[in-house]
């Protein structure tokens, strides 16, 4: 199976991020996670990018806070999917990351999620993979179906308090 990459912009973004690491896990998918800044360390951060494909990955995640460059400089130089998630800061909480992340030029394109919102990153990276694999998709599958059923036990419940 491809690696999916989690890269972040700080090791600030760590509790936020650290949530897609474990979907991950749950899915039995194989990640490798690496902090690398567009700005802190550029090079770093495009020699990834570039080797990724040949380094076996299939999707990588990118996540970055306030003038958030990270998901746009690595689409600029791979053609995998990049997924980006904006990350809430201090001031902005979160806008700036969010448009920096999402309004990208024609031609490069970053699937963005909602700020801070590292659990989706991972499960659209993970359907991304399930396209050619069919026990991948069966897994995800079940696990829609469970938060199906949990949504709908706790719908009885407020039925049953509430309703007369
Ligand atoms: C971004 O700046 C990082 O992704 C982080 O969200 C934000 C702040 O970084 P630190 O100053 O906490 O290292 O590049």
């Amino acid at each position: 199976m491809k690696k999916v990459a989690i890269i972040m912009g700080s090791d600030s973004d760590l509790p936020v991020v650290s949530k897609a690491a474990d979907t991950l896990k749950q899915f039995g998918v194989p990640y490798e996670l690496h902090i690398y800044s567009a700005h802190r360390t550029p090079v770093e951060a495009k020699e990834f990018s570039e080797n990724a494909r040949a380094n076996g990955f299939g999707v990588i995640i990118a996540a970055a806070g306030m003038a958030a460059h990270l998901a746009g400089a690595i689409a600029a130089n791979t053609t995998l999917p990049v997924i980006g998630i904006p990350m809430k800061s201090k001031y902005l909480d979160g806008i700036d990351a969010l448009l920096s992340t999402v309004q990208m030029p024609s031609g490069i394109p970053v699937a963005t999620v909602a700020i801070d919102g590292a659990v989706n990153a991972a499960l659209l990276s993970i359907e991304i993979l399930a396209v050619t694999d069919e026990e991948l998709a069966k897994k995800l599958k079940d696990k829609r179906d469970a938060d199906t059923k949990t949504v709908l036990e706790k719908n009885a419940a407020a039925e049953k308090q509430f309703n007369v």
